[in-house]
């Protein structure tokens, strides 16, 4: 009988000399392919002694750091479900996550052990780890004492890999889950489709709790035993002394737009990269544009979601890579594109994204009532991104059906900051909308009205919620207005208010 498990896979595409190094730091640390065989089977055996459940959940709030991968790797090799949390969520977003998916383990850094240890254990938790990006903490400190040999857990591809957190189209939060079979399809996939070959190096400056980082690019090396140049944070200056020495780099826009803000990024920096890709947020054609000229590359755009991974992409070798579209459904991948009654709709013509394949999740974390209504009665899973197919099959996305903003590759959820200011003293009501930015490509800015009497301010409902969520949700500006423009049904218009806040940031 196969093993199914995705690490089975990655595993043997491992060099036949584990000796190679597999991983550099930013900092020149050297990791080689028996140290990720090692840590992954040490921590493996470490999370198997503690008599954890089966599909038990190993919720992991940590900066990023080669040992962090190795954690999750381990929860593969374990057979565990990994559950990745930014490491800019505060208390009451933790709360919530720890609160829905009941982790067996939350591993966290030693500065937050405090609080996130707090909650864990009022949620019930057994086992609350610390794991630091200077390679101590307890998780590796317990680690140390278990053995470097491990047999790896027996999957069948529909079993539980991770769960990934997102809005999708309304509500709180939602946890995707993605199988064994849902994440080795789309990385073997994708290996095939952008050509990923011996010699490969990719430079890895993402974070590793969302797709991107975590799934598209650690899978794409991984898979295809491809050295990664580790840089635990992005800095533009640090990539581009990186890219003599590799071939493949993965970014959202932002990072594009950044780095070509630096002078060193030149012809003679690109000499010996193969593959510039971009995703998670529409690429601006004249990033497009710019990069082309300025480097010879011409970015790769494609499109994906966390409860789909990748969906779609331009083509790496045959074919043209063209700005401003997602490309071509990948293989395996069935991609429609429907009108509000649910009619297919021809060419050129725009609506609904739906979507099918083996790559796509089961549904949301013991939400089965939101997985029914973003299913449609033949099984495709509705998107919430608005889009259309030309005649020779790119796919362009043209907007979204559902209320998100993309800020620097972040989703940021309109309804979930609207209800936070709507609950502080003095407010009446908000509005949240995305408005284009030069950096981040789209921010969010509050439109606020008082209660009556009350005199809140905009500056200091910003500064309660940077001490409250996520600094990267928190809008840009918030306008205090005496009202909010309505329609008929007295729905507030966001497309008005929009358009009234276009120019904002130039
Ligand atoms: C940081 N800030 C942000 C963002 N990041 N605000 C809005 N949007 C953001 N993305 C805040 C900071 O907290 C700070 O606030 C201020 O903006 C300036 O921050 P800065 O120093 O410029 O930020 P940074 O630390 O350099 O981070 C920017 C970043 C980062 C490198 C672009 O946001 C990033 O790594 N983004 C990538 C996200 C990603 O991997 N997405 C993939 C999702 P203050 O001034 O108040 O302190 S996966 C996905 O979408 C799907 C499936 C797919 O298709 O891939
Ligand atoms: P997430 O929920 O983080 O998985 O974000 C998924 C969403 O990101 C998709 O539904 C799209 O709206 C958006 N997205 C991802 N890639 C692209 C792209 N290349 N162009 C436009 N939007 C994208």
């Amino acid at each position: 009988m196969n093993n199914h498990n995705l690490f089975a896979a990655l595993r043997s595409a491992f060099p036949d000399d584990l000796d190679e190094v597999a991983i550099e730091t930013g900092s020149g640390l050297l990791y080689s392919w028996r140290d990720l065989e090692h840590g992954s089977a040490m921590m493996a055996n470490l999370l198997q002694s503690l008599g954890l459940p089966e599909g038990a959940r190993i919720a992991v709030q940590v900066e990023k750091s080669v040992e962090a991968l190795v954690l999750y790797l381990a929860t593969l090799r374990a057979g565990f479900v990994f559950l990745p949390l930014n490491t800019a969520y505060q208390s009451a977003e933790i709360e919530y996550f720890i609160g829905n998916a009941e982790p067996a383990v939350v591993v966290c850094s030693s500065a937050n052990f405090g609080w996130v240890s707090k909650i864990a254990f009022k949620a019930g938790t057994q086992n609350v780890f610390t794991l630091d990006d200077d390679r101590t903490g307890s998780l590796l400190a317990r680690a140390a004492h278990c053995s470097d040999q491990h047999e790896v857990a027996r999957k069948q591809p529909d079993d539980l890999a991770a769960i990934l957190y997102t809005s999708g189209t309304t509500g709180r939060s939602k946890g995707a889950m993605l199988s064994h079979g849902n994440l080795l399809s789309n990385a073997l996939v994708l290996k095939d489709y952008w050509g990923w070959k011996k010699g490969d190096v990719l430079v890895h400056a993402l974070p590793i709790f969302h797709v991107h980082g975590l799934f598209v690019a650690i899978h794409g090396a991984l898979i295809n035993g491809s050295k990664m140049i580790w840089l635990a944070k992005f800095d533009p200056k640090n990539v581009i002394e990186k890219l003599p020495e590799a071939t493949v780099f993965m970014g959202v826009p932002t990072l594009y737009v950044r780095l070509l803000a630096e002078p060193g990024l030149t012809l003679e920096a690109c000499r010996n990269m193969r593959l510039f890709i971009a995703g998670s947020a529409p690429l601006l054609i004249e990033t497009f544009r710019e990069w082309q000229a300025r480097t010879g590359h011409t970015i790769l755009e494609r499109y994906g979601m966390s409860e789909t991974a990748m969906l779609t992409s331009n083509p790496c070798q045959d074919g043209e890579r063209r700005g401003g579209t997602v490309g071509f459904a990948l293989p395996g991948v069935s991609l429609r594109v429907q009108g509000d009654g649910g009619k297919p709709l021809p060419d050129g013509e725009i609506g609904n994204i739906h979507v099918k394949g083996p790559n796509v999740f089961s549904g949301y974390w013991r939400m089965p009532d939101k997985t029914a209504e973003e299913f449609t009665a033949d099984g495709y899973f509705k998107t919430g991104d608005v889009g259309k197919i030309d005649e020779e099959g790119y796919i362009t996305i043209v907007g979204r059906s559902k209320d998100l903003i993309i800020s620097g590759g972040y989703n940021v959820y309109p309804a979930e900051i609207e209800g936070f200011i709507n609950e502080l003293p003095g407010v009446a009501e908000s509005a949240v909308v995305g408005v284009p930015h030069p950096d981040f490509g789209e921010v969010g800015v509050a439109v606020v009205i008082a209660k009556s009497g009350a005199t809140p301010d905009g500056l200091q409902i910003m500064a309660e919620m940077k001490s409250k969520m996520a600094n990267f949700k928190v809008p840009k500006q918030c306008f205090m207005v005496s009202e909010l423009p309505r329609n008929t049904m007295g729905k507030v218009q966001k497309n008005v208010l929009r358009e009234r806040y276009k120019a904002l940031f130039g």
